[in-house]
């Protein structure tokens, strides 16, 4: 076979690899084998050496236009085989834009923190202000000073956790702890009352403890929000005109309201307040207990013996406060029959509100 012959057959074999290469990786191969340095075409040309001068410019002709078809055979399967592949990725990355989204579950406030803010919200509006203050307290702030005699039953390990310092100090762990988690926040306005000057409007809400068994009526640890009023010329009837006010803004405006005679170390004279029935509106039902009346707060005219611990003239001034527990508010007003749902974290339950 001579040298034209040689290189028409390895035009035709070349072109057949082209086209059968399946992918550029092969393509690649297929030019490397024809035109790389050791490749076929390559191969032939140097036997153009061995030629006459008469052959050479002929097969030199034919040589250059093998290369260029293999050349041009190879640029059009490198595009084919490109756009193939652009076109294969971009069906495997498509995004299906009609598919349905990833739902995000919206939280929300709980119920103690909505109702909470609800209470303060309404006493920023009487023009108080909120008082924050320690869970862990002292025993001179939550009872002392709140004229709490010291053989009182809240003051008794049953009623109260005390806390007991573990560090191993002598005199910490041998006598009886003065250190208590608090039952109520008053001693956050025994603190204000300390520090400053009447007229004192506050407001404390916050987390007590008591050493209850948790049962539908009781949490051993609760929501308490309890405010203060100590200014010139304060009445039992100031007290009763805010919290008529309260319980309309809180239930609405069509609720009636019941001071019922109570006792607290604290405050004197004392009261309970009731809201008539929302359920049956007074006429007696299982949720009201047939009585008609649903008891939501502790009141009364602050004791002389208070104001005597922090330093308040009580010649000059008087004064109200009152007490709420803020699950008992919450349970009243969306018709919860056992506190305990409030905290127990059920979703089901608690998105309801
Ligand atoms: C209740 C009743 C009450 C108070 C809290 C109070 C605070 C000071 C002085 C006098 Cl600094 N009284 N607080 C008064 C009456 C009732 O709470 O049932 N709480 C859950």
């Amino acid at each position: 076979m001579g040298v034209t012959e040689e290189l028409l057959a390895a035009q035709a074999e070349g072109l057949a690899a082209i086209e059968q290469a399946a992918d550029l990786a092969a393509l690649a191969a297929v030019r490397v084998a024809y035109l790389g340095k050791k490749g076929t075409l390559t191969a032939v040309l140097r036997g153009l050496g061995g030629l006459s001068a008469e052959e050479r410019p002929a097969v030199g002709k034919v040589a250059n236009e093998v290369r260029a078809a293999l050349e041009a055979a190879l640029a059009k399967r490198h595009e084919a085989l490109s756009s193939a592949a652009l076109e294969a990725r971009l069906a495997s990355e498509a995004v299906d834009v009609t598919l349905p989204g990833r739902a995000h579950p919206i939280g929300s406030r709980h119920l103690i923190s909505r109702i909470t803010a609800q209470v303060v919200e309404i006493f920023l509006g009487l023009g108080y202000r909120v008082a924050e203050g320690p869970e862990v307290e002292l025993d001179y702030y939550n009872f002392t000073a709140l004229n709490t005699p010291p053989d009182h039953p809240a003051r008794s390990l049953a009623d109260t956790f005390y806390v007991r310092d573990l560090s191993g100090d002598e005199a910490a762990v041998s006598g009886e702890s003065d250190v208590l988690l608090r039952t109520q926040t008053s001693p956050v306005q025994v603190r204000t009352m300390e520090r400053e000057k009447p007229p004192i409007y506050v407001l404390s809400p916050g987390r007590v403890y008591r050493r209850d068994i948790a049962d539908p009526s009781h949490l051993p640890q609760f929501t308490q929000i309890e405010g203060l009023v100590v200014d010139e010329g304060i009445t039992f009837a100031d007290l009763k005109g805010t919290l008529d006010h309260f319980v309309h803004r809180m239930f609405g405006p069509d609720r009636k309201t019941r001071f019922r005679p109570h006792f607290f170390p604290f405050t004197e004279p004392s009261a309970e307040v009731d809201v008539s029935c929302g359920i049956c509106d007074g006429a007696g039902c299982r949720f009201c207990k047939n009585s008609g009346w649903l008891e939501i707060l502790g009141c009364g005219m602050v004791d002389p013996n208070v104001f005597g611990h922090v330093g308040i003239d009580s010649e000059r001034y008087t004064g109200f406060a009152f007490g709420m527990g803020v699950e008992r508010i919450a349970a009243l007003k969306y018709n919860v029959p056992d506190l305990r749902m409030l905290v127990e974290g059920d979703m089901r339950f608690l998105r309801q509100f």
